[in-house]
């Protein structure tokens, strides 16, 4: 059942007619516009309202002055797609740019309730399908694979390392799809706001919709039922329906006077049975209650604001969700008690360190949490207890990802940016040292490491168009297999995400 075909080329028709060339006149606007066409909408969308990259508007740069925004044209912006022009644009073109996207465009579509319901597209009833996949594999240790390149994701056996499926997705997929239902489903967010439910049993999409114009990324509560999500523009978080995505209430991202924010990001607090989000324009964390005690019919969903010291633009959970680690491209890092509703601790964290990334393990009996850093070439070890910084271990340049696995004594962290890109380390977590740097194919970057259930397989990406997932032997680290794959940007192992494993992302 398709309901939304004729709401989607409405939504396609309101965009070209009223975003197309309706940017408000200002002086430079002719090279400016060119400028914009040729180097910047690919990736933030030729009407400004983003697509692999941000969106480009005055109410979403409010954080970022425009003295910053010249330099990141000019240099590049450090853990993101964004690359330096200074090679390729003028001063005076830059500086037009600059105002180019500082100028409010004149109309920015709405997107609310109506907008959201009418590009809601149900393909098939959970209901209507088979409760029984029609494949045989061990059901915990399958992986979905995103391939970024020509925007599919491929289901794979984490057993035999075979593919089982391979689907296409949304246009840029971002961050990492969540599971739902014991492993049979999986939901994945575009970075243009697509949310899609699909049936791994059965493998079929359940249903489809638009949530936002540009989403940072999705949580599924802990019983199915409801999919919230992270929106950048408008300022908003979603709430879905989890059986079938159907959308049950927007809420507006605003402070007491009024002024509104981006959401960073939000995850699915399992153990207290909420959502935590993270605010990037307001030193707020939000927490929304699924609970069936704390909803009402009169206030389902009701959300607790816990004010801290400043914006969170990354962040971890701990393993019990009772405390947040963030921190802000200022560089203030804080540890926000969620029971007690303040910030206990601050931390001194250089650099930009790349918390959502971040993992845990036992070292000499106490807990630390280990994180890269997306600015400085070193992993940071806090112990949790005493929240010092007990070893900076330096690595080969800045990294994205860092993965281990309750069973492994090792944890992976790639070296993202640089010249040693392709390089990534192996670190022994008893003594908190590099014991190994693998080169897999020299020149391509290397990123991204996911464990099988059991822990004793760690399956590298080989970020190319021409890329590959390499399975290693996670204790000998001996290569085992490459299975080719278009720029594969994560793997998810059923089993590690639905057990909250110390080792991954949530
Ligand atoms: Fe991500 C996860 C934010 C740039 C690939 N990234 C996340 C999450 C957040 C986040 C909040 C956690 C969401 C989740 O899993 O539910 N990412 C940001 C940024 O703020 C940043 C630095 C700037 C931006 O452009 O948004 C950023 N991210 C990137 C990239 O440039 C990457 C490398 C390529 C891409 O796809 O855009 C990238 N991010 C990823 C991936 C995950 C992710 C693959 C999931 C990791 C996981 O294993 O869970």
């Amino acid at each position: 059942m398709i309901k939304a075909a004729a709401g989607n080329l409405f939504f396609i028709l309101v965009f070209m007619l009223h975003c197309g060339n309706s940017v408000a006149v200002e002086p430079n606007k002719v090279d400016a516009e060119f400028l914009y066409k040729k180097y910047c909408s690919e990736c933030h969308g030729a009407d400004r309202l983003g697509a692999m990259g941000p969106a480009l508007l005055p109410q979403n740069l409010k954080r970022l002055k425009e003295k910053e925004a010249i330099s990141v044209i000019e240099n590049g912006s450090p853990a993101t797609q964004m690359p330096a022009f200074h090679d390729r644009l003028r001063k005076a073109e830059i500086q037009s740019l600059v105002e180019y996207i500082y100028t409010p465009l004149e109309y920015v579509p709405e997107w609310g309730m109506e907008q959201i319901s009418t590009s809601h597209i149900v393909y098939h009833l959970p209901e209507e399908l088979p409760d029984k996949p029609l494949f045989s594999a061990d059901l915990q240790n399958l992986f979905v694979v995103v391939e970024l390149a020509d925007h599919h994701a491929t289901l794979l056996d984490g057993d035999t390392f075979t593919p089982i499926y391979r689907f296409p997705t949304r246009f840029a997929l971002h961050g990492g799809p969540k599971y739902s239902n014991g492993g049979r489903y999986v939901f994945f967010a575009s970075r243009d706001g697509w949310i899609s439910k699909f049936d791994i049993y059965n493998l079929k999409y359940v249903a489809e919709i638009r949530a936002g114009i540009n989403t940072r990324n999705i949580a599924v509560s802990s019983d199915g039922r409801y999919v919230l999500v992270a929106n950048y523009l408008p300022h908003t978080l979603t709430v879905l329906d989890g059986r079938d995505l159907t959308p049950l209430k927007v809420i507006p991202v605003t402070d007491d006077n009024g002024h509104s924010s981006r959401v960073s990001a939000v995850y699915s607090a399992e153990p207290r049975k909420s959502f935590i989000v993270a605010l990037k324009d307001m030193a707020e964390v939000w927490e929304v209650s699924y609970s069936a005690i704390a909803s009402t019919t009169q206030t389902p969903l009701p959300i607790r604001r816990i004010k801290i010291d400043s914006y969170l633009d990354d962040f971890f959970l701990n393993q019990n969700y009772s405390l947040i680690i963030g921190t802000s491209r200022s560089g203030s890092s804080q540890v926000v008690d969620l029971n007690l509703g303040r910030v206990v601790h601050r931390l001194d964290l250089p650099g930009m360190p790349h918390l959502g990334s971040g993992i845990t393990w036992q070292y000499q009996g106490r807990p630390v949490l280990a994180t890269p850093n997306m600015k400085e070439g070193m992993v940071s070890i806090i112990d949790m207890t005493t929240w010092k910084t007990i070893k900076r271990i330096d690595t080969l340049g800045p990294g994205f990802f860092m993965r281990s696995h309750e069973n492994s004594p090792y944890a992976w962290v790639d070296v993202f940016f640089g010249p040693n890109r392709d390089a990534m380390h192996v670190i022994d977590k008893r003594t908190l040292k590099i014991v190994k740097t693998l080169r897999p194919v020299p020149g391509k970057v290397s990123a991204h490491i996911e464990f099988t259930k059991d822990g004793s397989r760690a399956l590298l990406s080989i970020w190319d168009k021409e890329g590959a997932l390499i399975v290693y032997d996670s204790h000998t680290l001996k290569e085992l297999k490459r299975i080719p794959m278009r720029k594969p940007s994560g793997k998810y192992n059923v089993h590690n995400k639905l057990t909250r494993s110390s080792g991954t992302s949530h």
